[in-house]
């Protein structure tokens, strides 16, 4: 393992220290976001963190290497490469090891390589699910799988209605993955604040939320578990306005044939160029809003520790 997981000073001398530390991912960067707001809402990201006393690890595959805690340079590269960069999820990561490729990883892969380095928050945007019609095409997030199989906690601002939220929820629950509300009972949906369906639990503060999953690992119960954080109320959508284009870019997709890991990327870039950037603006802002919640929650787990 030695060989194949690189964890930077920073992170490694904070996990031996018991700091806090708060993982992020790279798809974000690379496929979620254009250049150059990919880049610098990622290096916002990371002092958002420091400012809130953690320390920043985001995590990608660079050259063939499961890194933890990538440079800034790094970063940059991530985001400049954009697309060009392979999406890695679990299934992708033999692969991109072997070619000793750089690699943007998902929820799933990012999940899995935290939880290697013994980094336990994790803090994003939004998660992949089930897609609306998996009835017919089976498309189905592995982000979900990794949420039963691995320990780490992931904070989101809850799911894009390109997926379908009612049956994403379902699966977490067939999968024994506890969702959680940050201060509300409703399920975001990460341009808005609803969607319509609820949350598992509610709770209001970072130490409950530290101690409930200090609690899952005590009991021995494997597995993540899911904090949805909604979107601040002054950069949230107007629903209908961000249904309609959602919609407009799924049938786009559908006309196009696109399928399998092209989808997500391709619904994100639809979306941004029909809304004038200005669901941008919005999904940059509901990730510092979770970077900040997952470094009150990295804190607050140390002090349980
Ligand atoms: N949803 C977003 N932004 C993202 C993603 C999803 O709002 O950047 C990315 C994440 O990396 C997520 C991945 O893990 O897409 C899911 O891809 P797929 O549906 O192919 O599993
Ligand atoms: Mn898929």
């Amino acid at each position: 393992m030695k060989n194949y997981l690189h964890i930077s000073e920073e992170v490694q001398q904070a996990l031996a220290e018991n700091k806090p530390v708060v993982a992020l991912e790279s798809t974000i960067i690379s496929h979620g976001m254009p250049y150059p707001q990919n880049v610098q809402t990622a290096q916002m990201v990371e002092q958002i963190i420091r400012d809130a006393g953690a320390i920043p690890a985001t995590i990608a595959v660079i050259e063939g290497k499961l890194t933890v805690g990538c440079s800034a340079e790094q970063i940059d590269r991530l985001g400049q490469k954009g697309l060009a960069v392979t999406k890695v999820s679990r299934r992708d990561l033999p692969f991109v090891v072997a070619k000793k490729q750089d690699g943007a990883t998902t929820v799933a892969a990012t999940m899995y390589i935290a939880h290697l380095a013994g980094v336990h928050v994790f803090a994003t945007g939004g998660i992949g699910g089930v897609h609306r019609n998996a009835e017919t095409t089976m498309d189905i997030s592995a982000d979900l799988d990794e949420l039963q199989e691995t320990s780490v906690m992931v904070v989101c601002a809850g799911a894009k209605s390109i997926l379908d939220i009612g049956l994403t929820l379902e699966c977490l629950e067939t999968r024994g993955v506890p969702v959680v509300g940050y201060k509300t009972e409703d399920m975001p949906a990460f341009y808005t604040q609803k969607s319509g369906f609820k949350v598992d639990y509610r709770l209001d503060t970072p130490q409950e939320i530290a101690l409930a999953y200090h609690c899952k690992c005590a009991i021995g119960l494997k597995g993540g578990m899911l904090v949805a954080n909604p979107i601040p109320d002054q950069y949230a959508m107007d629903s209908n306005y961000i249904d309609e284009n959602i919609r407009r870019a799924l049938e786009e997709a559908d006309h196009l044939g696109i399928h399998g890991k092209e989808t997500t990327p391709y619904l994100l870039d639809k979306i941004q160029k029909l809304t004038g950037g200005q669901s941008l603006q919005s999904n940059i802002q509901l990730v510092y809003n979770n970077a900040k919640l997952g470094a009150e929650i990295a804190k607050e787990l140390c002090k349980i520790r």
